[in-house]
């Protein structure tokens, strides 16, 4: 058992029944420390600046109490090496210069190496002996973007509602599509790898977009690949929590890509997600990020019941079941904390006991 109580659930050894909390996305436009530090510099500047993605990573952690810290960086930042000229823009998102549709655009992307990640090894470098100075023990959560959601932005160009171009790619011509997906799976494979070997110990597959796929094209197309990564770094012995948006129907297909840790989104309870995954993992989520600017007492009993549900499945990490809005207010977060903290254990004790 290790001391950190994130660590604990995320192994299944959760202890006393602490509920664990961290949230996709502290790190950013929420707080108005990260506005200021970030006023100048581009996104994707930041991404490659060791003491300030330590500083923006750090942020969170020294404002809420969170159970662990998430690597400031964003998906996009190992295509560079690769070739990939792209650009994060404001409001928008990342924009790819160059969209990957054909065998030479697939070519032109290049294998990378954890030398060209040596940036980014500093600054996770500088976040754990940061972390080091904690009282209690919190770990460092690298990630990275999953084939699926990587080709996305490549095939698409930059943010999509539809995945038009992308599946039209993954159908129609599957053998460029699995090479494109071997090649993302390399890239976020060292990328993860360098991230651990810089003190992570723990990684997020961030497979977002994975939920506009029905369930067979998920299994043929994409479970593969992404299965690729997280074998890898199960040989590396950190715990592998693997997520998608809209995933209720692939929950069981994306826990058996070899993950440890399932994270749910809101859109069903986690419960229900622990019955679909057979009780065979343990839970990440699930509050609906669009309820943060409700009343405190009506969110309050939305933060209780997520607790409750997720005492179904073997463990709990409570977090969103998204990323934290820009718009958020970040008391409110630093509430949910104290909430998930305090009342967290008897919650689950009393759920497990109602339980046959
Ligand atoms: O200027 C800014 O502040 C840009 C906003 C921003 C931020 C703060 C982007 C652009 N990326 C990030 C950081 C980021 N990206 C983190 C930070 C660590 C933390 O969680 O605190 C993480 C984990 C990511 C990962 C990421 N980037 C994902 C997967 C997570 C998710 O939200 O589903 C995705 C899909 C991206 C692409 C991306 N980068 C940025 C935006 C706005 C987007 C999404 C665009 C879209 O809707 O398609």
């Amino acid at each position: 058992m290790s001391a950190s109580a994130f660590l604990n659930a995320a192994t299944r050894q959760q202890h006393d029944d602490r509920v664990p909390v961290w949230f996709m996305r502290q790190a950013g436009r929420s707080l108005p420390e990260y506005r200021e530090v970030r006023a100048g510099t581009s996104m994707l500047e930041s991404c490659h600046d060791p003491a300030l993605v330590c500083e923006i990573t750090m942020q969170p952690v020294r404002r809420h109490d969170v159970d662990a810290a998430i690597f400031f960086s964003d998906i996009m930042v190992p295509l560079q090496p690769a070739g990939v000229a792209v650009d994060i823009v404001a409001g928008r998102g990342p924009v790819i210069a160059e969209p990957i549709r054909d065998a030479a655009g697939v070519d032109r992307l290049r294998s990378v190496t954890e030398d060209d990640f040596a940036d980014i090894a500093e600054a996770a470098g500088l976040v754990v002996a940061e972390l080091a100075g904690y009282a209690d023990d919190k770990p460092l959560i690298g990630f990275a973007g999953a084939p699926f959601t990587l080709a996305s932005y490549l095939i698409e160009g930059g943010p999509s509602k539809d995945y038009a171009r992308t599946k039209s790619l993954m159908v129609g011509d599957p053998q460029l599509w699995h090479r494109l997906c071997e090649r993302l799976a390399q890239i976020s494979t060292t990328f993860l790898s360098a991230q651990v070997h810089a003190g992570a110990r723990a990684v997020q597959l961030f497979d977002s977009w994975a939920g506009s796929l029905p369930l067979a094209d998920y299994q043929e197309f994409v479970q593969p690949h992404s299965a690729a990564v997280l074998a890898a770094l199960g040989e590396l012995d950190v715990p592998r929590i693997h997520f998608g948006v809209g995933t209720g129907e692939l929950l069981l297909a994306m826990g058996q890509a070899g993950a440890d840790v399932v994270g749910v989104d809101w859109r069903i309870p986690l419960a229900e997600a622990n019955r679909r995954l057979g009780g065979a993992y343990v839970l990440q989520g699930n509050l609906d990020p669009a309820l943060l600017g409700a009343p405190w007492p009506v969110l309050a009993e939305r933060v209780r019941a997520v607790i409750r549900s997720g005492a179904a499945a073997p463990a709990h990490i409570f977090n969103l079941g998204h990323g934290v809005p820009p718009t958020a207010d970040p008391d409110v977060l630093g509430r949910i904390v104290e909430l998930v903290h305090t009342e967290g254990p008897a919650l689950r004790a009393e759920a497990r006991e109602g339980r046959p």
